[in-house]
């Protein structure tokens, strides 16, 4: 028996160098690559997912095919067409901005829609080459919500889960989407959907409900004489991995600089993947009206703003950037000084050390996402301040929130919200921060990614054996 892992995106980001015809790889980013990766150690497990290449090359695809197989990773290969459509279309142009609450956003296009299913044919279809009925199938995320059904009719009786990493927004929501039909009947080929809050399951239990026609009982509904349950499943992080990093050398002369360089200011840090559901126009408005209001911290304190490029194709992330830069300019334009810039601003990934260093150094971070499914950075943020103080500030639309209840929450549509909470954190007393970290680490501990999917797994199994035990009976 092994678990099936499947995922838009394999962990591993290869390239065959077009000089030599070697094969590089790096492990891609994203809060489920780093999440997933502590699967690893502990199951027999293969993965199967898109492999970051759109290569048609024939000789190309069976050495990354060879390069793969060797890791238990099963590539998907889908034409640049069919890509487009499945990935930048469907799941980025329909079911992400809906998914978020940015009704305005979706375009419904029948294209798309075609491009969906067809690349979740091509996935189930590659899943089946190397699977049997013995197996645990972990599907992930919002690109992949038809292939639950589809590997269901193909093998009955197979345990499958599949997670949701991002919202599932309220009924009156999801109800817009020109296929939300086919979307739960997907998803409820499934034994067991997690989600990361259990508003997010009662949300989708209602939709079920409403949409399907299914009688709710007590977090699950029937299918086909099947039983399907809904829960929540909050992502946690590799806690050991963070507490330890403050300790590694690189990290240390990381932190060494920062302080160097900030020496006597405070430091504000965000880190987000660009997106127009992470809130940073609101949060750069919220920190301008902070040095409006507060005139004696000018000079005091800068905002780091670590911004991963993302989905550089689609315009709305282009004009986003845009916004960013200019508004970015703009306070540094208005308050800079040659000795101080209050804004500064990267748009690049930076690597582990370096990122951990930021996290430490940091006084305050500033995490306002306008919706978020559950937030990683938060948690890790307050991982890395083992015996250091520091303070987060958390919007209340992330699913973070809903466990880190000792963070100064805030609703990041509200600039002066967000300008008093930089406030607050910096008034805050050393005793207090402590304290209120301890309580954090503590929830951010008992919930590490490991036990996050231990516990799906184990809860999958159980879902799999009460069903099989009624059908039987
Ligand atoms: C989706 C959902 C949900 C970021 N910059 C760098 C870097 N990162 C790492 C962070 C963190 C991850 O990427 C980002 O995770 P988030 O949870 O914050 O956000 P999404 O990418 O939007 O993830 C989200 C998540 O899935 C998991 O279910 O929480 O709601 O949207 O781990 O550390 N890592 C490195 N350099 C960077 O520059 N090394």
């Amino acid at each position: 028996m092994k678990i099936q892992v499947v995922s838009n995106r394999l962990p591993l980001e290869v390239e065959i160098k077009k000089d030599k015809g070697e094969i590089s790889a790096k492990p891609a980013s994203g809060g489920l690559a780093t999440g997933l990766s502590g699967l690893r150690q502990a199951y027999d497990m293969v993965w199967t997912g898109w492999p970051g290449s759109i290569t048609s090359s024939a000789r190309e695809r069976a050495e990354i095919e060879r390069f793969m197989a060797k890791r238990s990773l099963f590539p998907v290969w889908l034409s640049k067409k069919d890509y487009n459509g499945y990935y930048k279309g469907f799941s980025n142009k329909v079911i992400w901005p809906l998914f978020h609450y940015f009704c305005q956003y979706p375009q419904y296009r029948q294209v798309y829609w075609k491009a969906y299913v067809k690349a979740n044919l091509a996935f189930c279809n590659r899943i089946l080459e190397n699977a049997s009925e013995e197996d645990i199938f972990w599907i992930n995320d919002y690109h992949l919500m038809l292939l639950p059904e589809m590997i269901r009719e193909n093998l009955p009786h197979a345990k499958i889960g599949f997670f949701l990493h991002i919202p599932f927004p309220h009924f009156e929501v999801f109800r817009q989407l020109p296929w939300r039909k086919e979307i739960l009947e997907g998803l409820a080929g499934a034994g067991l959907i997690g989600f990361h809050t259990q508003q997010y399951a009662d949300y989708f239990l209602h939709c079920v409900n409403q949409i399907l026609g299914c009688g709710i009982d007590d977090g699950t509904f029937e299918v086909k004489g099947r039983t399907v349950r809904a829960g929540s499943f909050p992502m946690g992080i590799d806690y050991q991995k963070f507490t330890e990093c403050a300790r590694q050398p690189d990290v240390i002369s990381t932190v060494r600089q920062y302080r160097e360089e900030y020496q006597g200011k405070k430091i504000i840090l965000s880190v987000d993947r660009l997106d127009y559901s992470k809130g940073i126009i609101q949060r750069l408005r919220g920190f301008d009206r902070f040095l409006e209001n507060n005139p004696a911290q000018r000079g005091k304190i800068a905002l780091l703003e670590l911004i991963v490029p993302s989905r550089v194709g689609v315009e709305q992330y282009r004009q986003l950037k845009k916004e960013i830069d200019e508004f970015s300019g703009k306070i540094n334009g208005k308050y800079g000084t040659p000795f101080w810039t209050p804004v500064r601003y990267f748009y690049r990934s930076v690597d582990f050390p370096t990122l951990c260093g930021l996290y430490y150094s940091a006084d305050i971070a500033l995490i306002t996402p306008r919706r978020d499914g559950m937030n990683l950075v938060a948690k890790e943020y307050v991982a890395v301040h083992q015996g250091q103080p520091g303070v987060l500030i958390l919007s209340e639309f992330a699913g973070a929130a809903q466990q880190l209840r000792e963070s100064i929450t805030v609703n990041p549509n509200s600039i002066d919200a967000i300008a008093q909470a930089i406030e607050k954190a910096l008034d805050m007393p050393v005793e207090e921060q402590t304290k209120r970290l301890e309580a954090m680490q503590k929830v951010i501990r008992k919930t590490d990614v490991k036990d996050w999917a231990a516990g799906f797994i184990e809860k999958l199994r159980m879902a799999a054996a009460r069903t099989k035990s009624t059908l039987e009976s």
